[in-house]
């Protein structure tokens, strides 16, 4: 890993938003004690402020699309725990503790044990990954993730022959997270996968952002992300992970099991019950922004097809 004259992918396919960022806020930094400190741009700022830098190198896969902006990213969350408002994680997961942070493994694998968050990224390098982000709500961005296969993690439990499924659950602690003081779902959050989507190499276990640590409402330490699904899969701020025999509830599964299936695949032609599927507004476009087709399995179908082959997709929703 070098860190000087490293290029990350998004610099090279995009405008660099990023750095006209970078820029701005620094100029903005200038400004921040007179009075022409918008409030919008502050609060940005001190968002920032909170998180490092991060040594990555280029990932594969990245999509040559135009990254979403830092305030696109890290400003419209989904993130009930923090509240269910768009704005609600941003405004209220800014004083979240994330350190020391640890994570049980425990199921069917050789090395179970509680594992330091640093423990967990220590021998992992970190890669750039361009992906695309599609909510079953049917917006999505483009994010430049910080990650590392989730798949070179697992492996280190060593999973045994039973291990055909992976459960993963959120921190449960209502003082730090005001949305888990109300029953919008049952907490802890949880999540899962069938082992050969854990172990697919698209699958991030994402540290960071940008360049950067996660913010705290885009799921700090870590998170999941699954660039063929819909975010719901991409469960937050992990504290557990399990390997099961049996495939897991998931927390959207349970709530809504009509709606919300294990799979989750992003598919234009399975409709949820109440919306369709085929189409997402792409966030940051502006007001008058055409929504643009879905493409089956986010893009991803050359990778990920075969893992569902045989499955009929209409029922495994
Ligand atoms: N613990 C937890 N993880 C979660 C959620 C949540 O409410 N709680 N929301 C999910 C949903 S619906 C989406 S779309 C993504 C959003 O990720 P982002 O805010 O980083 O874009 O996080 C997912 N992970
Ligand atoms: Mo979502």
């Amino acid at each position: 890993m070098k860190p000087t004259n490293r290029i990350r992918s998004w610099e090279i396919t995009s405008e660099s938003n990023y750095k006209n960022r970078r820029e701005f806020l620094r100029d903005a930094g200038l400004i921040i004690g007179g009075s022409l400190a918008a409030s919008a741009s502050a609060l940005t700022l001190s968002a920032q402020a909170n998180v490092r830098d991060l040594e990555t190198v280029p990932g594969p896969y990245s999509t040559d699309e135009k990254p979403n902006s830092w305030e696109d990213i890290t400003t419209y969350n989904n993130f009930y725990e923090f509240g269910t408002g768009k704005e609600d994680p941003y405004r209220n997961a800014q004083e979240f503790v994330t350190r020391p942070w640890s994570v049980k493994v425990s199921g069917e694998c050789d090395k179970p044990g509680e594992y330091d968050f640093e423990d967990i990224i220590g021998p992992h390098t970190l890669e750039d990954r361009v992906y695309r982000h599609r909510c079953v709500e049917a917006w999505s961005m483009v994010v430049p993730w910080v990650g590392f296969p989730l798949g070179n993690l697992l492996k280190r439990f060593a999973p045994n022959s039973n291990a055909k499924y992976v459960r993963f659950k959120t921190l449960y602690d209502p003082k730090q997270m005001p949305g888990q003081r109300r029953a919008v779902l049952r907490w802890p959050y949880v999540e899962g996968l069938t082992i050969a989507e854990a172990m697919h190499p698209l699958t991030l276990m994402a540290v960071g952002v940008y360049g950067k640590e996660l913010p705290n409402q885009n799921g700090a330490p870590m998170r999941l992300v699954i660039p063929w699904k819909y975010g719901f899969k991409g469960i937050k701020s992990i504290v557990e992970i399990e390997f099961t025999k049996r495939q897991p509830g998931t927390s959207w599964e349970m709530a809504a099991p009509r709606e919300y299936g294990f799979y989750a695949n992003v598919n234009p032609e399975v409709d949820h019950p109440r919306w369709s599927q085929a189409r997402e507004r792409r966030i940051g476009g502006g007001l008058f922004t055409q929504k643009q087709p879905t493409l089956m399995f986010n893009g991803y179908a050359d990778e990920v097809a075969e893992l569902y082959a045989g499955l009929n997709l209409r029922k495994n929703y």
